[in-house]
Formats: structure tokens, sequence, C-alpha cells
């Protein structure tokens, strides 16, 4: 493998509107992120995520952009973004944006135009089409519910909308939309922004003669994954896009891929792949519902062990993918992945411990670092994401009642990941002075940064720890490119794999119990030092496994060399 200089770095996911608020305006602003970026570079962050802060009605909260080449009023100006980058390069560490290209908002300029005269010049930036038989195009259902098309007021012609309606999808088939996004990617590169994390990107090849899809729901209608599945060609378009930008600035690129095609994997972020990366979503959609969240299956954690092992072997000395055990669509990790015996502290550490030190790149999501979880809500006039409101409807449609409806959002909704972080135990976390845009979690008062700071085995303590053995100068070659090998895979309850550098001269096993018993591992090998463990007894566990053999409690995690 070609080495590139994002190989060994540990990222981090802000979601700007909730992440730290200086005006008392209930919102988080740039000057928050740039307030926090000592705590960032403590923890042990080197590549910053930034989800969307250009202009934008915040429809989809920022995934509907209304100008590409401005900051959203309410996180700041663009004199603050450029002390952002001034001040994060300062620090050698690295922002990234969030390059949201397959739609754009419907208060975008070019729709503006393109509403107004459907036929001109704009009408080709987007897809407007016909109805059928005075219906819409075609059968399809968008991601946030309800057909993929919408009527063009006055006339008979609908436009395209994979995502809300609000954010009709980009041309990608005329060469001048293209040539428009890319002058604009290139803009913010020249600006010294250090890549994007790439908005369902998948989507942006669409199948032009819109067939029917065989209905998949009681609405009549069939999901547009079916088309995205289907379409052959997304690949030419991922290249051109990466030649005419991000490739001549070295930039790093993280793709948000659902339903690539199963051979395609290596085009996608092989050596000389489509993006630098790409995020590993194999263990998220084990949970998916048939229908929606009201019939997603709650995830058995063998089933999650040997999904995330085959995951992690198919791109050994090949590429990387990137980690996650949660990300702003996401429940949190620790409220999703964890037994219900396992939610504490301990448990979280463990989960830690097993994705940090996977093969690929940590990415981590903020708040995970403190562990904070799902956040309960007893009305839905107390969520805000578009996407929970259309999956509370599901589940009504579908004979729910409202209590089990709102049962199926706090498994799954997106806000759950979106409640302010969480700084202190004052009032609204530390976050706001003023009313927050989305309500705190209440258990801010237990699980918060501050209180976390000063308690030395504490979960944030835990993930600096953790950072800190995965860069270390003895451990970072093994731990980047390090092959990984997955042990104790006929033990029920154990996470199990071993580190190996290159040359073969570094072993590491990583080994979690998550179990209500505690087990008897056989080393693999002999044990040389305990170099990690959840329940702070190194020094046990190291005496106990001179002879070869390793106890773990419920719940406890040990990082240990072998000779
Ligand atoms: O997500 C794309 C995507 O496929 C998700 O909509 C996913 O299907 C959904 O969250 C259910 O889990 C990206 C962004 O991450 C998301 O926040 C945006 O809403 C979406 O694109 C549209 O831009
Ligand atoms: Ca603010």
């Amino acid at each position: 493998m070609k080495r590139k200089w994002w190989h060994d770095k540990v990222a981090y996911q802000i979601y700007p509107k909730s992440f730290q608020d200086t005006n008392g305006d209930g919102i988080g602003d740039l000057r928050g992120v740039i307030s926090r970026l000592d705590y960032l570079k403590e923890l042990g962050i080197d590549i910053i995520w930034l989800s969307p802060i250009y202009q934008s009605p915040f429809v989809d909260q920022g995934y509907d952009i209304s100008d590409y080449y401005r900051i959203a009023e309410e996180f700041g100006t663009m004199e603050e973004f450029d002390e952002l980058l001034e001040e994060a390069k300062k620090r050698d560490m690295h922002i990234v944006m969030d390059l949201v290209v397959n739609h754009c908002s419907d208060r975008h300029e070019w729709f503006q135009k393109a509403l107004a005269d459907p036929e001109g010049e704009y009408g080709r930036y987007f897809y407007i089409r016909p109805g059928k038989d005075g219906r819409e195009p075609n059968n399809m259902r968008s991601y946030f519910g309800g057909s993929c098309w919408e009527k063009i007021p006055g006339t008979d012609k609908y436009y395209l909308h994979m995502f809300a309606k609000e954010q009709p999808d980009l041309n990608w088939e005329n060469p001048t939309v293209r040539e428009k996004i890319y002058e604009m990617i290139n803009w913010w590169l020249d600006k010294g922004l250090a890549g994007f994390r790439i908005d369902a990107i998948i989507n942006i090849k669409k199948d032009l003669s819109f067939p029917d899809y065989e209905p998949d729901g009681p609405d009549g209608l069939a999901t547009c994954i079916k088309m995205v599945e289907a379409v052959q060609g997304v690949g030419d378009m991922l290249e051109d896009l990466k030649h005419r930008t991000f490739e001549k600035y070295d930039a790093f690129t993280v793709g948000e891929v659902f339903n690539m095609k199963d051979d395609e994997l290596l085009e996608f972020v092989g050596d000389d792949g489509h993006f630098s990366t790409m995020f590993d979503f194999s263990a998220h959609m084990l949970g998916f519902g048939k229908h929606g969240w009201y019939d997603a299956r709650p995830i058995e954690f063998k089933e999650w062990r040997d999904t995330l092992f085959a995951s992690q072997k198919e791109l050994i000395g090949k590429g990387f993918k990137a980690n996650i055990i949660e990300n702003h669509d996401e429940p949190r990790g620790a409220s999703r992945y964890l037994p219900e015996h396992a939610v504490n502290e301990a448990g979280k550490k463990m989960l830690a411990t097993t994705s940090i030190l996977l093969r690929g790149l940590p990415f981590l999501y903020q708040g995970q670092e403190v562990g904070m979880t799902n956040c309960r809500r007893d009305d839905i006039s107390e969520y805000d994401d578009i996407n929970t409101i259309d999956q509370y409807q599901v589940a009504l449609d579908a004979g729910y009642s409202k209590e089990e409806a709102l049962g199926f959002c706090y498994e799954n909704s997106r806000d759950n990941a979106r409640t302010p972080m969480q700084w202190t135990d004052e009032v609204q976390a530390g976050f706001t002075t003023g009313t927050p845009w989305l309500s705190v979690n209440p258990n801010y008062r237990k699980i918060n940064v501050a209180e976390q700071q000063k308690r030395e085995d504490s979960v944030l303590n835990y993930y600096k720890k953790l950072i800190g053995l995965r860069k270390s100068d003895e451990y970072r070659e093994t731990f980047t490119y390090g092959n990984f090998v997955p042990v104790y895979e006929n033990v029920e309850t154990v996470f199990g794999f071993l580190r190996e550098s290159e040359a073969g001269d570094v072993r590491v096993l990583v080994a979690a119990n998550f179990g209500t018993q505690p087990v008897t591992l056989q080393l693999p090998g002999q044990m040389d030092a305990a170099l990690l463990s959840n329940m702070g007894n190194e020094g046990v566990r190291e005496a106990e496994a001179a002879d070869g053999m390793i106890t773990l409690e419920s719940c406890e995690s040990i990082v240990l060399r072998l000779a």
C-alpha cells in the first residue's frame, strides 16, 4: 500500500449545531469549535470533520445547502472559519468539511431559477420530468418518505428528490453542473481545507429512464435504493470528481457509501480508489428493518462481532475503512451495541477498545468520548429530525400505538446523537446560556466532560489512553499497518483480535468479555506486557497471564503485548 498522510490519524466528528454555543442563541457555533480545539488536541484528535456549516434553511440540519460559498449565519462568519483553519493548523490538526452535492436546497439560486423556467438552462441542473398518466414519473419512495417526485406548481412537471422535497437532486449528467461543483470544491481546498466527508454520494448516478420498481410497502412505492443498486456507472463520475479536485491537493476524503455493489470495494478505497476511505456501516446495517424503524432488529453480540471481523478482513493490505460506533444519523453506540448489563463505564471503555484498535481509521463522534447515550422523549413534538417525524408516522400507519412509536424513536432516532454536547453539570450542560435548539439529555448531570476530566478512571481519560496507545511511537506502526487476526471466535462472548506488525516483531492481543460471566482464555502466545486494561488492573492481569492463561470478568477488556 502507498503510504498516505492520513493513515495513522484519529478523526472526530463535530455536529456544529450541538457542540458549543458561545453567544447564547442556543445554537452551537464556530467560536465554540475554536474554543474546544485544545480539548480535542488533548484527546489525541488529528482530523476534525464538521457536519455542514454552509448557508442553509436547515430543513435537514444543513444537509440542504442554499449557498456553497457562505457560512451559515447561525454558525458565524467566513472570517471565523478562516480563524478556525488557522488555529487548527497551529495545533497540527486538519479540518474536513461535509460535501453535500447529491442535492442542494430548494432555496439555492439554481433551483429557484429552475422553478421559474423549468425548460431553461437551470432546469437542466436538476432532474425535471413530465408526469406519467397524470402521476409521478415513477414510483420511487424517497429516503425520508413519500414519492421522490414533487410537482412544480403551475406545470405538469416534477423534479426529483431522493431525500426531502426541499433537497432537489443535482443533475450530475450535466457537465456544467459538474464543473460548478468541482470549482466549488477546489475553492475550499485552496483555502487550506484538508478534505471532505462526502455525503450520500452513491446516489449521484440515476437511471435516466426512471423505470417503475416492484412496490415494497403499503404506499405502493418502492424504495429509491432499488435504483441505486441497479444502475451502473457511478464509478466513472467518482473518478472524474477525484481527478479534477481531491487528487490535486492530496486531500483526505471519506465516503458515506451505502448500497455499493459487492465487487466494487477496491475501486472505492483501494490504493487508487475513489476515496481515501469510507465508513464501515456493516454493523449499523444489521439493525435495518425491512419497512422502517418499527421492524428494526436488535443487534446481537455474536452477529455484530462476526460482521465486523468479516468486514475487517476485506481490506487487509489493500486499504482502510473508517470505523465508527455512532454518528449524527445513528443512535448512540453505547445504547446500541452494548448489551444491557454492559451499559456502564466499564462497558463503554470495552466498546472503545474494540473500536479504536481495529484496523482502519478511527472516527469518534462528539460525546462518544464521555459515553453519551440515547435520550428518551415523551412526545413526538420533542423531536426535530425530519427522518424521525417520518418514521414515527410510518409506525403509526403500520398500526402501532403512540407509545410504541416513541419507543422506536428512542431506539433509532437521529436526534439521539444530536442532543447538545454535555460539557458540565451546570445549566444546559454547559452547552449554552440560552435555550438549546434541541433539549439536552437529562443525564448530563452524571455524564459530562468536566466531571470526567477530574476523575482518573473516567471513560474520557480511558479514551485518551487508548488513542495515546494507538499513536505511541512504539505501536503506531502496528495499529496502523499491522495485520488483523480474529481470535477466540468460538468463544461466544469474547471480542478478540491480534494486531501484528508487518515485520512480525510486534504482536498485540485485544480481548473483551461482553458476557455476564467471567471467561478464562488461553493466550495465543507468551505474554510480554499488559498495555491497557479498562479496569485499571494491568498489573494484576500481567502477573496472572504469565502462565499463559487469563481470566476476564464480565465487561472487562485487556490489551496485551505478546512476546
Ligand atoms: O445520509 C445519507 C443516508 O443515506 C441517510 O439518510 C440514512 O439513510 C438515514 O440517515 C437513515 O439512517 C446523509 C447525511 O448523513 C444525513 O444526515 C442527511 O440527512 C442525508 O445524507 C441527506 O443529505
Ligand atoms: Ca450560537
